[in-house]
């Protein structure tokens, strides 16, 4: 049946998201979340995690080309990597685009995001059945205490921070991501909009400029996310993301919609107010 999906997360600020559906093609009750999945009118089929968008066809590839492709293209070999949640595929899809991945973990908590995607998204997810790519059905957080020393490049790919990850915006968590990363590693999470979420920024950029050495902000613009777009943070223990760019990995990058070098740069172009508020962390 047709009807009005309504993202309802910030009602108490005032706003909230509507996107008319003209079927709602599934909705499961997982261990861990309401997954449903929609076929909008106007941006093809629809992700949603307990009433929260995870992704659109529309605009899923402005989020994972700039989740993965900005890491890869700063590290100069990122043999083995981590994905944390991205149970859908888009981050891993665009992360194998990448040769140098020998090892690609993936560890997902919610073992029925990974089969209502390959059922709804099977070109997002076919990144699954990759000899390269191993998935674990944990808590991510756990997960990297048992590592060390072990990833070129760790993705956090959550949702918000509410809920199952809750966890993965929380200090203890980015000691041990310190920790599973080797000594030139790079770690990507999503990061909020600079638009509408300056204290939860405020409060993730305060302890991973504690523990990283380099600290940065960059952004991409995806229109079904509350104020049109999200960011993300760059922390590295070595490379900087615009000094040590290699654009000519870049430039080799195919089937693309959103990531070029201009954007790679571009990206990391704040606002003065948000850049100011970064500085005086
Ligand atoms: N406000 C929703 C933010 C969701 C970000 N993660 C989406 C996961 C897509 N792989």
């Amino acid at each position: 049946m047709s009807g009005w999906f309504e993202e309802k997360l910030e009602l108490d600020k005032g706003r909230c998201i509507r996107i008319e559906y003209k079927k709602l093609l599934e909705s499961y009750k997982s261990k861990f979340q309401k997954i449903d999945i929609y076929d909008t009118v106007p941006f093809g089929k629809m992700l949603v995690h307990d009433d929260v968008i995870m992704l659109t066809e529309f605009d899923e590839a402005n989020y994972h080309e700039m989740i993965a492709h900005v890491p890869f293209n700063v590290h100069p070999n990122p043999e083995k990597i981590l994905i944390i949640g991205g149970g859908d595929g888009g981050t891993l899809k665009e992360s194998l685009k990448h040769p140098e991945v020998k090892t690609a973990h993936v560890c997902e908590i919610d073992r029925d995001v990974i089969r209502l995607c390959k059922k709804y998204f099977p070109y997002l997810s076919s990144g699954f059945d990759n000899s390269k790519v191993e998935v674990f059905f944990k808590d991510g957080a756990e997960f990297v205490k048992e590592k060390e020393n072990f990833y070129q490049v760790i993705i956090v790919d959550s949702s918000d921070p509410i809920g199952p990850a809750e966890i993965l915006f929380q200090e203890d968590f980015y000691n041990n991501i310190y920790r599973a990363l080797t000594q030139d590693g790079i770690l990507v999470t999503q990061s909020e909009s600079f638009l509408y979420h300056w204290n939860i920024i405020k409060n993730i950029a305060s302890f991973k400029k504690k523990i990283f050495p380099v600290y940065y902000y960059y952004y991409t613009l995806v229109p079904t996310y509350p104020s049109g777009m999200i960011g993300f943070s760059f922390c590295s223990k070595k490379y900087d993301p615009i000094a040590d760019f290699k654009l000519k990995k870049a430039d080799i990058l195919y089937d693309l919609k959103y990531y070029n070098k201009h954007i790679h740069k571009a990206a990391f172009t704040l606002p003065q107010s948000f850049l100011q508020l970064l500085r005086n962390i």
